[in-house]
C-alpha cells in the first residue's frame, strides 16, 4: 500500500463494497475487458487519423508496461506525467498502472515550479514529456526538474529524447506484471489549489473506477458513443467524467483533439462522427460563436458537457439551437464529487443549475461560517463526503486537518444552494482561488510567487470579473519603499522567469499604498475585488 494518503473508516468502506459502487478491480481492466470483447473495435482515433483497435492499445499498454519494469519502475513507485492529448498520453496510462506504478497527472501549461513542486512531493521517480510542444522545449524543463528533483531517475520523452529515454523504446517483450490492490492508490491528480502549493489528491482503482462507471452511466455512453477529447487528458473532466476512460469503459471510440479551437475540434468532429464532448465555459462560447461562420458538419454531435466553471444561463439556453445537442451541466473536482444534469432533467434545470450528484451515495451538506446546516434552499459552504470523494490530500496532514470535518466531509470552498429537485447552483466561492474559465489559479500561492519581486513590498490577488473567462486575475501591489511596482508586462515576464505556468500571470496589476483591511487586520480582498470590479465597469469593460 502507498503511505501517506488516508483511506475511508471501514464502515464506509463496506457499504461502497455492499453497494456494488467499489468492484474490486483494478483500473486497468476496464481496458483490458474490452480488448477481449471486442479486440477490432476502434479505441483510439489521434488528430492524423491514426487508429489503434481495443487490441493494439492493450498489447501497447502492455509492451510498454514491460519497458517500465525494465527501467526499474514498479509497484507504487510514483511517476509524473506530462503529456498532451495524444496516444502517448493514453498507452502510458494504462502501463503505469500495469506496472504497478502511480501516474501523478498534471497538465502541458505547467512549468517549473509547479512540476518541481509535485515531483518532490509525490518521490516521483520518473517524469514523461513531449519532446517540444507549441514551441516550448520539455527536455529543457526537465534538466531543471531533476537537478531540483533528486528522486527522479528517469526522464521519459514521447518524441525526440536528447540525452532522455525514448518513450518508443518501453516497448518491449511482453513480462508477468503485478496485481494491483484495487483499494490501493491508481493515481494520483493535482488539485486547483487554495494554498501556497498545489496539492495531490489520491483516487483509488476503486473509487476511479466506479467514478468512471456510474458516469458512463449517467451520460449514456455505449459502444456507439465517439467522444472527442478537448480539454487536457490529464484533467479529471476528460479523463473520467466520463471522458476517455468511461469511453473505453464502455466500449466507444475516443478521439483527441490537439487544441479545442474550432479549426481542429469542428474537424475532428465532422470526420470522426464525434458524439460528445467536454469543454469548460470560455470554449461553448468560443464554439457558439465559430457554428456562425465554420461549415463543418456538426450533425453527429449529440451530449455537450460543460463545466471548470459557471455556465451562464445565457450561453447555456442558446447551446441546444445552435449546436443541435444536448447540454449537460457538470459541476466537478479533481476531489471527487460530480454534479451532471441530467440528459432528461428539464430545460430550467440543464440552463439554470450545475447538476445534481452522481452517487445516491454521495452526501452533501450546505453549511454557514460557523459550520451550521444552513435552511434548504439557502446559500452555504458545500460539504461532501461519499464513494469517490477523497478523506485527505496525499502527504498533507496538517492542510488535511482544516479541509476535512472530523467526520470527514471535504471542504469545497464553494458557495451552493439546493433546490428542492436536489440540483445545485453554484453562487460563488469562499475559496481564496481564482477560476480563470476552468483554470483554478491560487491566490496565496501566485501572492507568494510576486513577493519575490525586489520591487514588492506586499501583494494581494483577486479576480476580477470578465464575459468570456467569467473571471481574470488582478494583482494588487504595494510597492516597497520608494521602488517603483512594475507593471503588468515585468510582473509576468518575472514570474514567466520563476517557471510559473503561463495562466497564472496576472492580466492586470493595480497599485496602490495601502490594502484595505477587515476588522481583523487582514487584507480585504472582498474589499479589493469590488473596487475593480467598479473600476472595469467605469472603464466599460469587464463583465458588465
Ligand atoms: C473541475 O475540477 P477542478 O478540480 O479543476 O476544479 C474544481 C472546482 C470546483 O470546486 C468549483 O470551484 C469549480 O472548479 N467548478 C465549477 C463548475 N465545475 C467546477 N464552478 C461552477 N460551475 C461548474 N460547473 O473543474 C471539474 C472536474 C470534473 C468535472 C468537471 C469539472
Amino acid at each position: 500500500m502507498l503511505d501517506g494518503w488516508v483511506t475511508w473508516p471501514e464502515p464506509f468502506a463496506r457499504r461502497y463494497r455492499d453497494a456494488g459502487h467499489w468492484q474490486g478491480r483494478p483500473l486497468d481492466r476496464l481496458l483490458r475487458d474490452r480488448a477481449e470483447r471486442a479486440p477490432g473495435r476502434i479505441a483510439l482515433v489521434d488528430a492524423d487519423g491514426q487508429r489503434w483497435s481495443y487490441a493494439d492499445l492493450d498489447r501497447r499498454a502492455d509492451r510498454t508496461a514491460a519497458g517500465l519494469r525494465r527501467l526499474g519502475i514498479g509497484p507504487g513507485d510514483r511517476v509524473v506525467v506530462q503529456l498532451p492529448n495524444t496516444d502517448a498520453f493514453v498507452v502510458l496510462f494504462f502501463a503505469l498502472l500495469r506496472a504497478g506504478a502511480v501516474p501523478v497527472l498534471t497538465l502541458p501549461a505547467h512549468r517549473e515550479s509547479e512540476i518541481v513542486h509535485v515531483a518532490e512531493t509525490a518521490g516521483a521517480t520518473a517524469y514523461a514529456i513531449p519532446d517540444v510542444l507549441d514551441g516550448f522545449d520539455h527536455r529543457a524543463l526537465a534538466r531543471a526538474v531533476r537537478k531540483a528533483v533528486p528522486s527522479l531517475e528517469h526522464v521519459i520523452v514521447a518524441g525526440d529524447p536528447a540525452e532522455f529515454t525514448a518513450f518508443d523504446d518501453l516497448d518491449s517483450d511482453p513480462v508477468p506484471l503485478p496485481v494491483s490492490d484495487p483499494s490501493d492508490v491508481a493515481v494520483l491528480l493535482l488539485s486547483g489549489g487554495t494554498t501556497g502549493k498545489p496539492k495531490l489528491i489520491p483516487r483509488t482503482h476503486d473509487d476511479y473506477a466506479y467514478n468512471v462507471r456510474a458516469s458512463a452511466e449517467v451520460c449514456g455512453f455505449d459502444e456507439s458513443t465517439v467522444y472527442l477529447v478537448v480539454l487536457p487528458t490529464a484533467h479529471n473532466f476528460a479523463l473520467a467524467c466520463p471522458g476517455l476512460l468511461g469511453t473505453l469503459m464502455a466500449g466507444g471510440t475516443v478521439v483527441l483533439s490537439p487544441t479545442p479551437s474550432p479549426d481542429d475540434a469542428f474537424a475532428l468532429i465532422e470526420r470522426e462522427k464525434v458524439t460528445a464532448t467536454a469543454v469548460v465555459p470560455p470554449i461553448a462560447l468560443l464554439w457558439l460563436d465559430a457554428v456562425e461562420w465554420e461549415e463543418a458538419d456538426l450533425s453527429s454531435l449529440s451530449l455537450l458537457q460543460v463545466g471548470g466553471s459557471k455556465l451562464g444561463a445565457e450561453p447555456a439556453a442558446h447551446v441546444e439551437p445552435a449546436l443541435g445537442c444536448t447540454l449537460q451541466q457538470v459541476f466537478g473536482m479533481a476531489e471527487g464529487l460530480l454534479n451532471y444534469t441530467r440528459l432528461d432533467d428539464p430545460s430550467d434545470l440543464v440552463i439554470g443549475t450545475q447538476g445534481r450528484p452522481l452517487s445516491p451515495d454521495d452526501e452533501i451538506r450546505v453549511v454557514d461560517e460557523d459550520g451550521h446546516d444552513v435552511l434548504p434552499g439557502e446559500t452555504g459552504e458545500l460539504l461532501t463526503r461519499g464513494p469517490y470523494t477523497l478523506r485527505g490530500y496525499y502527504r498533507a496532514p496538517e492542510h488535511n486537518a482544516r479541509t476535512f470535518t472530523d467526520d470527514g466531509y471535504y471542504r469545497t470552498g464553494d458557495l451552493v444552494r439546493v433546490l428542492p429537485s436536489g440540483h445545485l447552483v453554484v453562487e460563488g466561492r469562499a475559496k481564496d482561488q481564482i477560476n480563470r474559465g476552468g483554470d483554478k489559479i491560487s491566490a496565496e500561492e501566485l501572492e507568494n510567487h510576486i513577493l519575490a519581486h525586489p520591487a514588492v513590498h506586499d501583494a494581494a490577488v483577486v479576480g476580477m470579473p470578465d464575459a468570456t473567462m467569467g473571471e481574470r486575475t488582478c494583482a494588487y501591489l504595494v510597492p516597497r519603499g520608494e521602488a517603483t511596482a512594475p507593471a503588468q508586462r515585468e510582473l509576468a515576464a518575472f514570474l514567466a522567469d520563476r517557471g510559473v505556468a503561463a495562466y497564472k500571470l496576472p492580466d492586470r496589476v493595480e497599485v496602490v499604498d495601502v490594502f484595505p483591511r477587515t476588522s481583523v487586520g487582514k487584507i480585504d480582498k472582498k474589499a479589493l475585488g469590488r473596487r475593480i470590479a467598479e473600476r472595469l465597469s467605469a472603464e466599460g469593460g469587464g463583465g458588465n
